[in-house]
């Protein structure tokens, strides 16, 4: 569970299989964009500090959150061997966010279940731009670090399960 002020995106380096070879494709979206940003910065940074190449990440961006379905979507078909949706939902003074996080969270779900491969969920749905900016460089971590090192570990499990 999550705790206050625990960096959430610590991890043991020595328990991350090597991502050399690996093929990568992250999908941005350009919604709070100085949070997005640092995310996709946090998750190049890890893939290559875990030996993922730089010409074997393939970044994409997309308008909004909702549009990130679409984009892992198509980003599967291309080659790579994970994928890596990165998006931020900051609570509004309506329901709308609710929607947007239910749908993309589903959308996202159900391609994880359903592609050939891994689908990493890097959505952050906050209450404020304080609660965003701690996960994304602050005091909570990084997630775009933490989605890193999920997405290396679900391909090499794809590969040892064969
Ligand atoms: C419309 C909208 C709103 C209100 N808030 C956000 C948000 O906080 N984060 C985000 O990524 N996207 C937001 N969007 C845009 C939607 O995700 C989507 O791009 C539009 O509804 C068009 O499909």
């Amino acid at each position: 569970m999550a705790t206050k002020n625990h960096n959430l995106s610590d991890y043991d380096i020595t328990k991350v299989p090597s991502g050399e070879g690996m093929k990568v494709g992250i999908v941005v979206s350009e919604w709070n964009e100085n949070i997005t940003g640092a995310l996709l910065a946090g998750a190049l940074n890890t893939l290559k500090l875990n030996g993922v190449k730089e010409e074997d990440i393939k970044v994409m961006t997309v308008p909004g959150s909702f549009e990130l379905i679409y984009g892992a979507s198509q980003m599967v078909k291309t080659g790579v061997d994970g994928v890596i949706a990165i998006g931020c939902v900051i609570r509004g003074d309506t329901p709308h966010d609710r929607y947007i996080c239910q749908g993309t969270t589903q959308g996202l779900s159900q391609l994880n279940a359903t592609q050939d491969v891994p689908v990493i969920y890097g959505l952050i749905t906050t209450l404020d731009m304080q609660q965003a900016e701690d996960r994304a460089g602050g005091k909570m971590g990084n997630k775009g670090d933490e989605c890193a090192v999920t997405v290396i570990k679900m391909i090499d499990f794809k590969r040892r399960i064969g």
